[in-house]
């Protein structure tokens, strides 16, 4: 399929690109960082590299073993050489949005933990402005027992409409890997994200958001015709 090829011309041209020996590792979560730990695993056993990996969720930790890499964490690597991972979309600006896949809070800190955060995306997420292509809001994790003051407060600062994600494998509302809610907020108008984003966070029982703003060092699209655009 034409977007499965597009996330992995993506995947492999960011460890390509990046992935040096003696490396700590930023592993992100979703679908596209499948196609780079495989393209991670091909290079660490054909080059006999030594690379430590640190997870960005429960799916990236499982990749991370299933693939035989080295696991490590922030206690022994706080600094990391490289964060690599997906977005939900991405502006003019390499302004994302992120945690299509729920696991936003710990991909920021590991993120942010990294000299260098290269992100993977196919052509679908390639946007000018947030909100173009990702129609599904912003997710913001929450602290389970503020989701409705936290809606609240959001749709009442910038409006639009926050929604509790709730399980479709389970009953009742999501649970991320740190035991919190995801609010998805719907906007409905082009913000300052950097202003908005640290407003948001501001609101009492917000833990983190999917704006990951002056973040993102470079970004690898696939394209449809088989070429890999960047964008720095
Ligand atoms: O949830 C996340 O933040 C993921 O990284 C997401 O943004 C990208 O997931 P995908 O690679 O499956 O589209």
């Amino acid at each position: 399929r034409m977007v499965e090829e597009a996330k992995k011309l993506a995947g492999y041209a960011a460890v390509d690109n990046h992935v040096k020996n003696n490396q700590a590792i930023g592993i992100g979560s979703g679908s596209t960082i499948v196609h780079a730990v495989k393209r991670l695993a091909e290079r660490v056993k054909e080059e006999n590299l030594n690379v430590f990996c640190v997870p960005t969720s429960f799916q990236a930790r499982q990749l991370i073993i299933e693939n035989d890499l080295t696991l490590t964490d922030l206690d022994r690597h706080p600094e990391l050489d490289v964060a690599i991972d997906g977005a939900d979309e991405v502006d003019s600006d390499l302004n994302l949005i992120k945690g299509g896949g729920g696991c936003l809070t710990q991909e920021k800190i590991v993120a942010a933990c990294a000299k260098s955060f290269i992100v993977v995306a196919d052509f679908r997420k390639d946007s000018k402005n947030l909100g173009e292509q990702w129609k599904k809001g912003i997710p913001i994790e929450v602290i389970p027992m503020a989701y409705m003051p936290v809606s609240k407060a959001l749709q009442g600062q910038f409006g639009g409409v926050a929604e509790l994600r709730m399980a479709i494998s389970k009953a009742g509302p999501v649970v991320t890997d740190n035991g919190n809610f995801l609010l998805d907020w719907k906007f409905d108008k082009v913000h300052d994200w950097n202003t908005i984003n640290t407003a948001i966070k501001m609101i009492p029982g917000v833990v983190d958001t999917g704006l990951f703003i002056n973040m993102a060092e470079r970004v690898y699209f696939g394209m449809e015709d088989g070429t890999v655009s960047v964008r720095d």
